[in-house]
């Protein structure tokens, strides 16, 4: 990886705060930062609980745009306030990933606690334990401002479609019928 190590050390200006409510939600929470590796964007990675670090995540947020950062992406699990209340505290875009935690009914607590925002504080949710297309998501948004990113984001595209078609050859190979493809 290259925009992060394991010792510690500072990432160099993280424009993408990814934060969760648990050092469990990480092996969730890591396809995020892969697939920023993955688009080349730098960010940062840290806990910051609502419940339990509520003063913490009130700083993380109200200094996030001042610190450079433009997309925050946030996940948690069972009754999930981070995403709401972090999005409360600043005007940057946040991104929402629900956990299926242990301590969740099958993860509905915290797909609803994140997606059902009332009127007034959005948080844009991913899918449960979406956090590769957290990522995505990011990086569209930082495009908007980075040409040399939307081609990425394009390539990256393009290369699902040529993956996919090759999966609709192999089907047609194997005698599936198929009238649509020549
Ligand atoms: C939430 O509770 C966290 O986001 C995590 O998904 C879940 C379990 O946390 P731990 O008990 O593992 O710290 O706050």
């Amino acid at each position: 990886m290259a925009h992060h190590d394991n010792t510690g050390t500072q990432a160099s200006d993280p424009v993408v705060g990814i934060i969760m409510g648990s050092d469990s939600d990480l092996p969730v929470m890591k396809a995020a930062a892969e697939q920023l590796d993955a688009f080349g964007i730098h960010y940062e990675v840290t806990v910051v609980s609502a419940h339990r670090t509520p003063m913490r995540m009130v700083e993380y947020a109200q200094s996030a745009r001042q610190r450079g950062l433009k997309v925050i992406i946030a996940g948690a699990g069972g009754a999930a306030h981070l995403p709401g209340m972090v999005a409360s505290l600043t005007t940057l875009p946040v991104i929402g990933v629900p956990v299926k935690s242990s301590n969740s009914i099958d993860g509905w607590d915290s797909m609803l606690s994140i997606l059902q925002m009332p009127n007034g504080i959005p948080v844009a949710t991913v899918a449960l334990n979406a956090s590769k297309n957290a990522g995505i998501l990011a990086a569209s948004i930082l495009s908007i401002a980075d040409a040399a990113l939307a081609d990425r984001l394009s390539t990256y595209k393009q290369q699902m479609e040529t993956e996919v078609l090759g999966k609709a050859g192999n089907l047609r190979q194997q005698g599936w019928p198929n009238r649509f493809d020549h």
